[in-house]
């Protein structure tokens, strides 16, 4: 049966830009991917949309005194204008506070778990601030550390000493927001009893085969050290309201509703097409695969407690991969906007194209470990692959065509030993790329098609088609057909990578060529480009980049 696959970005918090370290650890693998298997054929679909609730987006509306769904929408359209320019394309982006029947089926979760005995309630002490009429979450109650006596403490845990302990401990509490002092109020909450989904938890996360280490282990070790019940509702009046008569004021905690809306949106894509049902299938079907693209401190929440949701709901599929990604660091620091720290999208892509940007985020994608953007890298790994490897091999070899071969495939190619070498770097490399990208292995892949590449200028050079031609204009025919094979194989190999830029090379083989999805399965098998048929080289495609002024200065430490 051919398999379809259902493909998740997590869900951007809709208060932030995403930056570049959110673009390389998930959005950008994710629609990589998604190219991918819809240029092998795969059915897949690729879901995103906003994380609207949870209180900073309620804290940002406060300050600027405007509404939380204005927030949102701000932000939204920000988070939609850079996917868009970064050409990352849903199939679906929505959002948790708008999306149709998203509180239904969230509500629907925490009932159907209550029913079965898995949540929990419990009344516990919190500070309350009177002054802003709401109880304070942890990281918005601040005071002096009741271990080391450091002042900036903040709700149960102190940066300067490390230690953890209970809000109610906190000496000289004060309310982060307006600094008046905060009371310890009574407050009931419900508890999702994540302990008694240990064992099937175990289990599951036991037989993942393939999965990622860091993802695996991570979270077979969360499961392993047990699972306290986690509180899953809030004091707050932003978020999905809490369906009990005596909840009134409470709403679900961010990340109990956040996952949900994956399904949601999905089924507010369908229902949108018209096909009323249609989203039922792929949340159920044996033959979906759903894959979570996300960044590591997320996954304990799709690896153990979405997977606890799912199996104490019964009725939808657990996810088959979860392929985490580590931080991309800038100068050694997390990036993060409020800090200053790093680029923005918009930033970048005000200088560069977009193409030029996925490139160097896939060539350094922190797959396996913490990886690290600075600006001379950004250029260098542009200019000597990109524009030195693979735009070289595509110009010569074009420009030799149509000097020589009046722009048209030379009659075909013959056997010959250097044919044969060139199909099977050219086998060989198709292969390798669809193995890693089959393991989410993107970094691996776009290193294949560079290998190739830089193979192709190297056979170019052994066949010096500018000496056959006079000496041997058949075997310069021959060696030249054969090197537009590799061209055309790099170019099509490259499109989930680099679509646009990847286009316009493979637009070049448009009437020699069969679509890209037809022949990306049997590259190197045979001969695809038809003789005699026009190529029409695109130009220079990679211009070399130069250092953008303030990346100089941002990189030299001044
Ligand atoms: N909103 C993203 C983050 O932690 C978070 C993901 C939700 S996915 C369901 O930055
Ligand atoms: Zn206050």
């Amino acid at each position: 049966m051919q398999r379809r696959v259902l493909i998740t970005a997590a869900l951007p918090y809709a208060n932030n830009h995403p930056h570049l370290g959110h673009v390389a650890g998930v959005y950008l693998p994710a629609d990589t991917y998604h190219r991918y298997l819809k240029l092998t054929g795969v059915e897949s679909i690729f879901i995103c949309g906003s994380d609207d609730h949870g209180v900073p987006i309620m804290i940002s509306a406060r300050e600027e005194n405007i509404s939380p769904p204005d927030v949102v929408k701000r932000y939204r359209d920000i988070q939609e204008k850079v996917f868009s320019s970064l050409r990352i394309e849903f199939d679906h982006y929505s959002g948790t506070s708008t999306c149709e029947g998203h509180d239904e089926l969230a509500q629907e979760f925490f009932l159907k778990l209550r029913e079965q005995g898995d949540i929990d309630e419990k009344v516990t002490d919190q500070f309350r601030c009177s002054s802003c009429e709401m109880f304070l979450p942890d990281r918005y109650v601040e005071g002096t550390c009741p271990l080391c006596r450091a002042e900036g403490a903040r709700g149960d845990q102190c940066d300067s000493c490390g230690g953890a302990f209970e809000q109610d401990m906190l000496i000289d509490p004060f309310c982060a927001n307006c600094g008046s002092a905060p009371e310890l109020t009574s407050t009931r909450h419900w508890f999702f009893r994540l302990d008694r989904y240990e064992q099937r938890l175990g289990e599951w996360l036991e037989s993942r085969e393939g999965w990622r280490d860091n993802v695996r282990n991570f979270a077979l070790g969360t499961v392993n050290g047990g699972l306290p019940a986690r509180c899953i509702t809030r004091d707050l009046d932003w978020g999905v309201p809490v369906p009990l008569e005596e909840a009134k004021d409470k709403v679900l905690y961010v990340w109990f509703d956040a996952p949900v809306g994956y399904i949601s949106f999905t089924r507010e894509m369908f229902r949108a097409r018209g096909q009323e049902e249609e989203w039922r299938s792929w949340w159920t079907g044996d033959d979906v695969d759903i894959v979570h693209f996300l960044g590591k401190d997320n996954i304990i929440f799709h690896a153990v407690i979405w997977p606890a949701m799912l199996l104490g709901h019964d009725e939808f599929r657990l996810p088959a991969d979860i392929p985490a990604n580590e931080y991309l660091n800038f100068k050694g620091e997390k990036f993060s906007k409020s800090r200053g720290v790093g680029v923005t999208a918009e930033e970048i892509l005000e200088l560069f194209e977009a193409d030029r940007v996925r490139y160097y985020l896939t060539a350094i994608a922190p797959e396996g470990k913490d990886s690290s953007f600075t600006w001379e890298d950004f250029i260098q790994r542009n200019n000597d692959e990109l524009s030195d490897v693979i735009g070289n091999l595509a110009h010569r070899v074009f420009t030799f065509t149509s000097k020589n071969f009046d722009s048209k495939i030379p009659g075909g190619v013959e056997e010959s030993p250097f044919a044969t070498e060139v199909f099977q770097v050219l086998r060989e490399a198709r292969q390798g790329w669809t193995s890693a990208l089959n393991r989410q292995r993107f970094r691996e892949a776009l290193d294949k098609v560079v290998t190739l590449a830089r193979h192709g200028n190297r056979l170019f050079d052994a066949a010096a088609p500018w000496k056959s031609r006079k000496t041997d204009p058949v075997a310069c025919g021959r060696d030249l057909a054969a090197l537009l094979e590799v061209v055309h194989g790099v170019s099509v190999l490259l499109l989930p990578f680099v679509p646009q830029s990847a286009a316009r090379l493979v637009g070049a083989f448009e009437q020699a060529a069969a679509p890209a999805s037809e022949v990306v399965s049997v590259l190197g098998e045979r001969p695809l480009l038809q003789p005699g048929q026009p190529v029409t080289g695109p130009g220079i495609v990679y211009p070399r980049l130069e250092l953008p002024d303030d990346g100089e200065e941002s990189d030299s430490g001044s």
